[in-house]
């Protein structure tokens, strides 16, 4: 079925191993995924909604062990173990392969294995990577189709690249006993089994666009990282493109597809990607983002009329749901919808609050993204947009200030090596807990983040053209626990100071930390914004911060020798600034 020998023989290899029923390689028509459609609805993977008012939205109901991705079981397979470094799993490749070859043993028995061919990126785009993944999954097939550009056109570039991402899925028994998801770089390869969910199954995301291709962007010279890219088009029509890395579940996907608020009348918001951003330098060491998605498989609770009304129209149609409620109208129901009352639970029981929450806390919903009214134009473009700001954030009630800006390309590093946030249910563990995710990359990076950060720091060798970088904290608390800011389309007024700040537009506060907005430049007309939350959000504790730093310093050293000079002689000169300023 292919003309690259490589592919025909991984493919004979990998059935004459799992023994499938059958073979089926998909060419991504809508003919094929109406047909998978359909199979999934009398085998029982997925049932229809109502069909008035969510045409073509179905959902699926997956097994309630496998609900989010699995950091514990989830290995980065490297010769040394520094390679993969503490901030990964690891294993050696030979126990990695061995281990996770006896649990595909005839696994396929019974099951039909697809094979799908995959191009992260425009199809036409130097910057694009190709993938092919083997899975006995129908719902990964129309997940994959939705979430890439998947099928005959991905398989003749393979055909004519000569090279590919080889990805190997099956769900096995679904037994967390037997689940393993592993990475192996030097390969190209990953291997996961047991697991039907979206981050350990659709294995051109995570594993293959972050985890994978973090390896193969350090030897290349380029960045894979967990960001979103939106345009902010001006009422002036000029356009400014943001790369924001975010912990899972933090609203990339609403950043991504902001609806201005009435108080900012003529600003226009262009979505590129909502999780991942490969980054390249172009020919004038400018820095350009494409996303390697062509979907989104978004957290489905909270998504509201008023939190972001694009996402709420988009998945109205032509949406695969996982893991909501549903209403005696058989309509889709999670928290935070604002209509409807939930009759039948995620797992499909009689809802009963006694339970637990109707939809689980990490549904999620997968479309397309020409589904999106705000979708940019130029998401299709193969020299992809170029960065003005590449902004950091997390979940932290306390300390971290609305926005700040690095003093340098450095110092941005440093800001990005300390992102720290309260973990969310997009993991299996526990949720809320403040742990260090840098660069919102804890889960993603496929090896050591000091060689990481390393490569980080060699852009600044390589362009004096880099865009400035930011951090951001939409989700600061009073002591009362209330929200400082209001979030969602408001956060344009702070994404406008970082414009302005890129366009030398505007002046700030300098702190040890880098540079705070003056209060009286962030906007916040027709908030109800008290001074005293405009100051909290707008200034920092030294003393506070002091701590934090001393905190972030620890991290690093875990590193140990292989943590770049540059890094801690940052952390080391601003603790030192702020001891100074807190004493
Ligand atoms: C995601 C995640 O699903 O980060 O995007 O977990
Ligand atoms: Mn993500």
């Amino acid at each position: 079925m292919t003309t690259l020998s490589a592919l025909q023989s991984w493919v004979d290899q990998v059935a004459s191993h799992t023994r499938p029923d059958a073979i089926r390689w998909c060419t991504g028509s809508d003919a094929e995924y109406q047909e998978m459609i359909e199979k999934m609805l009398s085998d029982g993977t997925l049932t229809t909604l109502n069909e008035a008012r969510y045409p073509n939205c179905y959902l699926h109901r997956s097994d309630p062990s496998d609900v989010a991705r699995v950091e514990h079981l989830t290995f980065v397979c490297t010769d040394e173990e520094a390679d993969a470094g503490p901030n990964n799993h690891w294993m050696k490749p030979e126990l990695g392969h061995k281990k996770i070859d006896a649990l595909f043993d005839g696994c396929m028995q019974g099951r039909t294995l697809y094979v799908v061919p995959y191009c992260m990126g425009p199809i036409d785009s130097p910057y694009s990577r190709c993938g092919v993944e083997i899975t006995d999954s129908a719902y990964v097939v129309v997940n994959m189709k939705l979430m890439t550009r998947m099928g005959s056109k991905a398989l003749e570039r393979i055909e004519e690249d000569g090279s590919f991402v080889k990805g190997l899925h099956s769900t096995g028994d679904l037994d967390p006993e037997r689940r393993f998801i592993m990475h192996f770089p030097h390969e190209l390869t990953i291997k996961s089994i047991g697991s039907g969910y979206g981050g350990n199954a659709l294995l051109g995301k995570k594993c293959h666009a972050l985890r994978i291709a973090s390896y193969q962007a350090r030897r290349e010279g380029w960045l894979a990282e967990h960001m979103l890219i939106v345009g902010l088009e001006s009422p002036e029509g000029e356009t400014h493109y943001l790369a924001c890395a975010f912990p899972s579940a933090c609203g990339k996907t609403n950043l991504a597809m902001l609806i201005p608020p009435e108080s900012l009348p003529g600003w226009k918001i262009w979505t590129l990607g909502d999780d991942i951003a490969w980054l390249h330098l172009d020919d004038d060491d400018q820095l350009r983002a494409i996303n390697p998605e062509s979907g989104y498989f978004g957290v489905v609770p909270g998504t509201n009329e008023n939190t972001n009304k694009n996402a709420y129209e988009m998945i109205m149609h032509d949406t695969i749901f996982t893991n909501v409620a549903t209403t005696e109208d058989n309509e889709p129901w999670w928290e935070g919808k604002l209509d409807g009352t939930p009759t039948t639970d995620w797992q499909g029981r009689v809802f009963d609050s006694a339970n637990g929450k109707a939809a689980h806390p990490n549904s999620r919903f997968t479309v397309a993204a020409s589904n999106n009214p705000c979708y940019s134009s130029l998401a299709e473009a193969p020299a992809g947009v170029p960065i003005s700001a590449i902004v950091f954030g997390g979940r932290r009630k306390e300390l971290a200030p609305l926005v700040y800006e690095a003093k340098s390309w450095q110092h941005g590093v440093l800001v990005g090596a300390g992102v720290a946030s309260e973990t969310t249910a997009a993991n299996v563990g526990e949720v809320g807990v403040v742990r260090r995710d840098p660069m919102a990359m804890k889960p993603f990076c496929g090896y050591n983040f000091a060689d990481y950060w390393a490569h980080w720091l060699s852009f600044a060798e390589r362009s004096e053209n880099l865009p400035k970088i930011f951090h951001v904290n939409w989700f600061r608390q009073s002591s009362d626990g209330d929200f400082l800011w209001p979030g969602f389309g408001e956060n344009l007024r702070v994404l406008r100071w970082i414009i302005a700040r890129c366009e030398n537009r505007v002046g700030a506060n300098e702190t040890p930390i880098g540079f705070l907005p003056n209060a009286e430049d962030i906007d916040t007309t027709g908030l109800n914004i008290s001074a005293d939350a405009l100051q909290a959000l707008t200034s920092i504790d030294c003393g506070q911060w002091h701590a934090e730093l001393k905190s972030v310093g620890q991290y690093l050293e875990s590193f140990g020798e292989r943590l770049p000079d540059a890094l801690r002689q940052q952390q080391e000169s601003i603790a030192a600034e702020l001891a100074t300023r807190s004493s």
